[in-house]
Order: structure tokens, then sequence, then C-alpha cells
């Protein structure tokens, strides 16, 4: 463990090009919070080892430890930050901006990113005798239905500024912005989705988002 002189650094489990661990990066980058991070290599199936289903029992990256707190799942590592560690809030102070976020947030924490999950793909290889040519079918279109939705509301919301909601980061760009870096690994041109690409790219600017990139990762190769 590290020490930064007061405390107990923080470890989060993560694998540069997991989006969920990507998600996590950004939140406590925006938070100004330290932490190291401990590498856990999918390819390798480092996530079904069983030191690391000890700390995470679905074999699933990320996972943040805290001293002797263990926390899994990327929503709830999320809310328990912005409880624990309020400022800068990630959520707008008003109800309807929340519900919102969350809105945002949820369509691709719940209905792109969990349905293009590495384990899905191989079942479908696996177990459902899909070819590459299919698996791309399939993660395309949950792509594309989850952006054109995404994409409609943020044109729909006329007092939108740079960000996803209002003029500061919040936990929909949070979830959005690896969600575009998984996209254009799928091959998409993200300009399609103007306003998505435009959130992209003013996330891209800030320093919390650019560290928290794939590519600057410890483990990137
Ligand atoms: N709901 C979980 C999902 C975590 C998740 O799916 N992580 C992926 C990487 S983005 C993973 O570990 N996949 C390993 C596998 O599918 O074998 C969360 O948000 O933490």
């Amino acid at each position: 463990m590290i020490s930064d002189g007061e405390s107990v650094v923080m470890q989060l489990y993560s694998f540069f090009r997991s989006g969920t661990s990507h998600r996590l990066r950004i939140a406590l980058n925006l938070k100004g919070l330290a932490y190291e991070i401990v590498p856990v290599d999918l390819r390798s199936e480092a996530h079904r080892s069983a030191s690391y289903l000890k700390l995470q029992p679905q074999g699933l990256v990320p996972a943040l430890v805290d001293g002797d707190r263990v926390l899994i799942q990327s929503p709830a590592i999320i809310e328990w930050l912005e409880e624990t560690h309020p400022t800068p809030a990630l959520m707008p102070a008003d109800a309807d901006g929340r519900a919102r976020v969350r809105a945002l947030a949820a369509i691709v924490g719940c209905d792109i990113h969990p349905l293009n999950n590495r384990r899905v793909l191989q079942a479908l290889r696996r177990d459902f005798g899909a070819d590459s040519a299919a698996v791309q079918r399939w993660c395309d279109a949950w792509i594309e239905s989850g952006f054109d939705a995404i994409e409609k509301l943020l044109a729909d919301d006329t007092r939108r500024g740079r960000y996803c909601v209002g003029d500061a980061p919040t936990l929909a760009d949070v979830y959005l912005v690896p969600q575009v870096e998984s996209a254009r690994r799928f091959g998409f041109n993200v300009a399609r989705w103007p306003r998505i690409a435009a959130v992209d790219a003013a996330c891209a600017t800030l320093e919390a988002f650019a560290r928290a990139a794939p590519a600057r990762q410890p483990d990137a190769v």
C-alpha cells in the first residue's frame, strides 16, 4: 500500500481498455483523489484468478480498495465517491437535472455497455455459434440504438451547455466518454452523432478525462 502522507492511497483494480474502469478513473480524477492503478489483464484472464475473485466474486473490473474497504460495481463505487467526496459535485443540484444525468448514464451503463461486454461476446461465439461478422452486427446494434437516443436527448435539451447536462462535467459525461472510446474501437465514426462528438471533445480538453484515457494507463500495450 502507498501512503500520501496522511492516508492510505486507494487502489483501483483496472484494465486500461475496460470502459467501467475508465469511468472510475475519470470520476476519481474529477474528484482530485489520489489512487494507485493495479492492472488486471483481462487478456490473460487475470480477472478470473483466485486472488482477484476474492475481491470481486463476479471476476469483473473495476474494484476499488480503500483501506479495509473493498468496493465493486462501477455505479455503486461512483455513487459512494459522490457521497463520501461531494466536492466537486458530479450531479446537478436539482432533482430534474439529477434524473436527466441518471437517465443518460443508464443508457450507457445498462443498455449499451453490458450487451457488448467481453463475456457476453464470448458466449455468443462459444454457445451460439456467432462468427466475427455476427458479433460485430450485435455490438453495432446496441451502440447505434443507444447513441441515437442520447443524441436525441442532447438535441432536445435547449439548456444544454458544453457537457451532457449543463456547463460542468457530470456522471453522464463520466459514462459517455468511455463508451465513445469503445464505439471508436468497434469502428464507428462518432461524427455521425455531432452532439455526442462535441461533448467528447469538450471532455478531452479536461486533464481529468485526458489522464484517464486508456492510452495513458500503465498497462496500455
Ligand atoms: N456492472 C459492472 C460491469 C463490469 C464489467 O463488465 N467489466 C468488464 C470490463 S469493462 C469486465 O471485467 N469484463 C470481463 C469479462 O467480460 O470477462 C460494473 O459496472 O462494474
